[in-house]
């Protein structure tokens, strides 16, 4: 493997405002490479199930409303660092902290409505991966 993998989702937002070729771009001039990538529109069982972690938290609701509110693209991405790298290339998660071209500086409207998520470790990426993609889905040579 030419690096390490992550997990990204171009989230109903973004991809219903037609940025995905856009934030596709910025991912590739930032090095990474895609090795696999779909486009779905969530279930409230799905969007709840990848976001189990965040549960008890009050935005719960809200999340799951958003992710599926209409068709998001995840991607498996490839590049030294990846996970690290794209958490810097898509920015805080509240827009109006985010560096300057940044994914979500670019275009994201709010913390909810926040354009892109991207994996925070290596093993969440594995499960996140998995979570969309067959391995045999997955690009490996
Ligand atoms: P990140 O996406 O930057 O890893 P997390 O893991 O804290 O951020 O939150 C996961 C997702 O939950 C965020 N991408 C965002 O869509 C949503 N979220 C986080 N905080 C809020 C909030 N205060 N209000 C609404 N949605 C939120």
């Amino acid at each position: 493997m030419a690096g390490s993998r992550t997990l990204t989702i171009i989230k109903p937002d973004a991809f219903g405002a037609g940025k995905a070729g856009l934030i596709l771009a910025l991912l590739e001039q930032h090095g990474f490479t895609i090795k696999a990538a779909r486009v779905l529109h969530l279930t409230s069982a799905q969007a709840g199930a990848f976001y189990a972690v965040h549960k008890a938290r009050p935005f719960f609701g809200e999340l799951v409303e958003f992710m599926t509110s209409g068709p998001c693209m995840p991607l498996v991405l490839e590049r030294a660092d990846a996970v690290a790298t794209l958490r810097t290339v898509i920015g805080a998660t509240d827009p109006a902290e985010a560096a300057e071209g940044t994914v979500r500086k670019l275009y994201a409207e709010s913390k909810g409505r926040n354009a892109i998520h991207a994996s925070d470790s290596d093993e969440n990426a594995a499960v996140e991966a998995a979570f969309f993609f067959p391995e045999c889905d997955i690009v490996s040579r």
